[in-house]
């Protein structure tokens, strides 16, 4: 705002008490999509870069702000989009980034703008989601402050950014082919988790700490690519580090070496401070903790990303430094790296999860009402199910031909809502064959929905696995979790109504469920889907339409393949409505996912 404009906003502001809102900007970037030959972690393999950087540009704006991206699609023979992680897309549900849900994928050689608010201060991030584009590098952080005049609910001195991602050596193409062939090529462990993009393979920071044959990068191997992204910070201060996990498969135990974290915002909510000694962060989670720099200055810290909850071998930690300053940056620190917890160690994930409680500013689940998950066959390929459906995803897309009410565009049968109280959730689906579906539940404006997600075995016998739940355009209340299956006798009782923590990703354990509560006051086409790229890309979700008559105009652009090509207005009109049963106000949804590993020839 230039000085004349807050003179007159000084003047105003006596006289109309206005100008509070003119402090929200427009933030507009041009981004240029394109494969380069990048070394993230010192292997030199193609990575998707923005405007020739990986991992893409940081947006940082304020609460209240409008972001517009203009997104031109350099890629050469393949389609994108990119989803807001975490921004909730209120009135702009076109702009939510999913290719065949809120719109096309932009052609190659053209450009799309996203144009949507930032409506709430906190820590998210961007990212592909069209095919597995995000296990291609396409990624970056979302930082939005507080609006002017407002204030946290803490304090700090500085802030430190991180963002977690996992990285293969294999191509992206490889890796999607791979999983959707016959016989079923699983992509294994990721060679190197990454720390703001950058990781080293085959050689450690932390190597003369280690107890295997890691060696220490040279100097000729380390090129600036690949080369620590080292967070200097003064002594006796307090900083704000923001952690964004954008992996594509792996969970992560995030430690500071000599510094404990209080927790203090989860997926862009402010939770009830807490102090911990690592975090258990899944795909799709975003933390703030801060720590206070009081630790022995003569030396610097390790920061550790170590992967858990998947059967070793695992990769090595990603490790960067805190550097104290005046230490040398590049100073190793005199203690070794900390100690990563068992990966199995499900109890202490448990726990951590349960403490994370709504800070009381948080708004309060409404007081009452739901779906289940399992890995299956269907015809010998290996998918995920939900309720015994894989997802699938039509040509067109669905926020497009709900509006038009195009029914031959997608399959609008409407999946099972529950399922049998007598599946055994410890035991192999006794009936791995499953059918590929949308998995399309609509809900009608205003009611309260509640999703029990139930985790299965999968087709081995005493074998089930952690999946991080991500949904669209809202964030849910995390009711609880719990091991075994859901009763609704006994644990639906004991939910906590009380200071249930607001979030847009959950974790399921193993075998064990999660309950989660949100209101749909949000209409748009949303998907709720395992954050775990392969697992999505085997069907491991669901589409939730919700008040599709209250979408309003779409605008031009979005809609330009499939069935809705042609359609630039409400050609169906917007009454038609979706198809499928109306739904009761509360609803009661469980999901379970089943996976199956054998196939038939
Ligand atoms: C978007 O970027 C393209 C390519 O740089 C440019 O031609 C186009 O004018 C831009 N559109 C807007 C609205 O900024
Ligand atoms: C962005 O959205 C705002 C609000 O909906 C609208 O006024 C503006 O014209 C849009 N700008 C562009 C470039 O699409
Ligand atoms: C890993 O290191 C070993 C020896 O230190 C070397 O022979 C090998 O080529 C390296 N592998 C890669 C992929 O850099
Ligand atoms: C390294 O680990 C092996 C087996 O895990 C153990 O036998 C050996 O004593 C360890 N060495 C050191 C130096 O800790
Ligand atoms: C930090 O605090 C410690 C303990 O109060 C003090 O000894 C030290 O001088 C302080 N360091 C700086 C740089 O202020
Ligand atoms: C971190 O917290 C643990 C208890 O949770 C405590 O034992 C330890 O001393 C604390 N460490 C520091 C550096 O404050
Ligand atoms: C899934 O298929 C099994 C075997 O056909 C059947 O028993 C079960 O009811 C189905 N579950 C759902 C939710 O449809
Ligand atoms: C699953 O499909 C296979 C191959 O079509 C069939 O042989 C088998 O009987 C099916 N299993 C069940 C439980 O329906
Ligand atoms: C939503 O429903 C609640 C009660 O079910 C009602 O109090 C409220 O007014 C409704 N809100 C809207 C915007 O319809
Ligand atoms: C599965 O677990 C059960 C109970 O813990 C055990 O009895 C059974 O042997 C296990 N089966 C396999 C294949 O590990
Ligand atoms: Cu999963």
């Amino acid at each position: 705002m230039g000085k004349a404009m807050m003179m007159l906003c000084f003047l105003l502001a006596f006289i109309f008490q206005i100008c509070i809102l003119a402090s929200a900007e427009v933030k507009h970037y041009d981004w240029d999509v394109e494969y380069m030959y990048w070394k993230p972690d010192c292997v030199e393999h193609l990575v998707m870069g923005i405007n020739g950087k990986f991992p893409g540009p940081t947006i940082r704006a304020k609460a209240g702000d409008t972001v517009q991206v203009n997104l031109t699609n350099k890629l050469g023979t393949e389609g994108l989009v990119i989803h807001w992680h975490g921004i909730r897309q209120i009135n702009t549900p076109w702009f939510d980034g999913t290719a065949s849900i809120s719109q096309c994928a932009i052609d190659v050689g053209e450009s799309f703008v996203y144009n949507f608010t930032v409506d709430r201060a906190g820590t998210y991030f961007y990212h592909g989601h069209f095919g597995m584009q995000r296990s291609a590098g396409l990624y970056g952080s979302i930082v939005v402050d507080v609006a002017d005049g407002e204030k946290e609910p803490f304090a700090y001195d500085g802030e430190v950014n991180l963002l977690l991602s996992d990285w293969w050596h294999e191509s992206v193409h490889e890796q999607e082919v791979g999983l959707s062939s016959k016989p079923f090529r699983w992509i294994g462990e990721p060679q190197s988790i990454l720390i703001n993009g950058k990781g080293q393979y085959n050689c450690s920071l932390g190597a003369k700490f280690l107890n295997d044959s890691a060696r220490s990068c040279s100097d000729t191997e380390m090129s600036p690519q690949c080369q620590p992204d080292i967070q200097s910070v003064d002594q006796n201060k307090t900083y704000r580090v923001r952690i964004a996990s954008t992996t594509s498969l792996a969970s992560i135990s995030f430690v500071i070496g000599n510094h404990n974290m209080t927790l203090v915002e989860a997926d862009g909510n402010y939770i009830q401070p807490v102090s911990v000694d690592s975090l258990n962060i899944y795909s799709g989670d975003t933390y703030s903790v801060l720590i206070t720099t009081n630790q022995d200055p003569s030396t610097n810290y390790w920061i550790s990303a170590y992967q858990i909850a998947r059967k070793p071998p695992l990769p090595p930690p990603g490790l960067t430094i805190l550097n104290y300053k005046p230490n040398p940056v590049s100073d190793t620190p005199l203690s070794p790296p900390p100690t990563s917890p068992e990966w199995n160690d499900f109890a202490g994930g448990k726990s951590f999860a349960n403490k994370i409680l709504a800070l009381k500013s948080i708004p309060k689940p409404p007081t009452k009402s739901d779906r289940l998950n399992t890995q299956n066959t269907i015809n010998g390929y290996v998918k995920w199910a939900i309720n015994n459906v894989s997802l699938v995803l039509p040509t067109t897309p669905l926020i497009g031909s709900l509006k038009f009410g195009l029914k031959n565009a997608f399959d609008g049968k409407s999946p099972a809502e529950d399922f049998p109280a007598t599946y055994d959730i410890m035991k192999p689906p006794v009936n791995p064959n499953s059918t590929y579906g949308n998995n399309l539940y609509n809900f009608d404006y205003n009611i309260t929905i509640d999703v029990i997600i139930q985790n299965a075995n999968i087709l081995s016998a005493n074998v089930s696995e952690v999946h991080p739940w991500h949904l669209h355009g809202h964030d849910f209340w995390v009711l609880g979790y719990g091991d075994g299956k859901f009763s609704e006798e006994n644990d639906g009782k004991n939910l906590n109504l009380d200071n249930p923590p607001l979030r847009n990703t959950v974790v399921i354990f193993p075998h064990g469920w999660t309950a989660i509560r949100f209101v749909t006051d949000n209409p748009g086409v949303w998907p709720f889907h395992c954050h775990i790229e392969p697992h999505l890309h085997m069907g491991m979700g669901v589409v939730f339409a919700e008040a599709v008559d209250k979408i309003k105009t779409i605008p031009d652009g979005v809609l330009t393949c499939g069935l809705t090509a042609k359609n630039s207005g409400p050609v169906g009109g917007s009454s038609s409505g979706p198809p499928g049963a109306a739904v009761p106000t509360h609803y009661l949804l469980f999901i379970y996912a089943f996976y199956v590993i054998y196939s038939f020839i």
